[in-house]
């Protein structure tokens, strides 16, 4: 299937399809073409019998994923924000999913939406230059994509609390001794042959048994609908807000915010 922002491959040997976020110059941010792919891509995974498992990663050498695509982000109003919101949860609660494994190969920026795409994978294996981070406050929101939901199962509510109230961005070793990444490489090709190995190592246990683990450990979140549910409320309603139009413009206007807190 052809893809404007994706490169899907996968090795008839092994049954691995590796996913790459195809847009380096702009750091692989996820504009809506990008999760309309996203979304074609792992429908078509789950039901094609010759994929076994995924690797999900960015192009180049900078970046996994930068987040949301800011330019389009600011555009959205209070109803488009949490119909947005929504929409990118469920394509990212498709991949969490999947009854087949799924690795995010984190190499370097992923931040905000980046982070949650990140999240919403089974597993996540760094490159040394990775960099995790929630910084949605600094643009006048907060994550929309599952971010506040998930990375508070992951890492605890307190240390959630501290990444996303303050979007300070954590660095491999960091994102390493938080439980986020899974393991840390040197750079990228070392990075893939361990994701390989590591899903190599998974291919050769029971199939069914695999794909009702990811399931029972996926039942394990309680008060999940609800939390997500919410997130995209309160995601829309900060799309109302003089902060984010503040936040966003600023970005694209390449200076600091002047935040006025209404
Ligand atoms: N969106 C759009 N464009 C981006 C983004 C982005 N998130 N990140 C980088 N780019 C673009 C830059 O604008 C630049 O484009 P151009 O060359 O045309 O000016 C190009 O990518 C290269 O980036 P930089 O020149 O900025 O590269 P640097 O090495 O100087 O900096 C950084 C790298 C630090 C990663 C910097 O690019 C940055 O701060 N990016 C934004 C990070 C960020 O704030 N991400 C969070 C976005 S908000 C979000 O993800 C919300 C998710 C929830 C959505 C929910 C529903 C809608």
């Amino acid at each position: 299937m052809p893809f404007s922002t994706l490169i899907s491959e996968t090795d008839p040997n092994s049954g691995i399809c590796t996913i790459t976020i195809n847009r380096p110059d702009k750091l692989n941010a996820l504009n809506s073409e990008v999760i309309r792919e996203l979304k074609q891509v792992f429908e078509s995974v789950a039901s094609d019998e010759a994929v076994k498992a995924v690797i999900l990663t960015g192009s180049g050498d900078k970046a996994f994923v930068a987040g949301a695509d800011i330019k389009e982000l600011s555009n959205l109003d209070e109803k488009t924000g949490e119909e947005l919101s929504i929409k990118g949860q469920a394509v990212f609660a498709s991949i969490e999913n999947l009854g087949k494994p799924v690795i995010a190969l984190v190499n370097g920026y992923a931040l905000g939406g980046g982070t949650e795409l990140a999240l919403s994978c089974h597993m996540r294996i760094a490159t040394s230059n990775a960099v995790f981070g929630l910084p949605e406050v600094s643009l006048g929101l907060i994550p929309g994509y599952g971010g506040t939901q998930r990375l508070t199962r992951l890492v605890g509510k307190g240390k959630a609390m501290e990444l996303i109230l303050s979007g300070r961005m954590v660095k491999a070793d960091e994102a390493d001794a938080l439980g986020i990444a899974n393991h840390v490489y040197d750079d990228k090709e070392a990075a893939m042959e361990a994701s390989k190995n590591l899903m190599s190592n998974i291919l050769r246990q029971a199939p069914v048994a695999v794909a009702r683990a990811i399931e029972a450990v996926n039942a394990s979140e309680t008060g999940k609908e609800s939390g997500y549910a919410e997130e995209a409320r309160l995601f829309g309603s900060l799309c109302a807000t003089g902060d984010f139009k503040e936040g966003t413009t600023a970005f694209l206007e390449k200076r600091k915010p002047s935040f006025k807190g209404n």
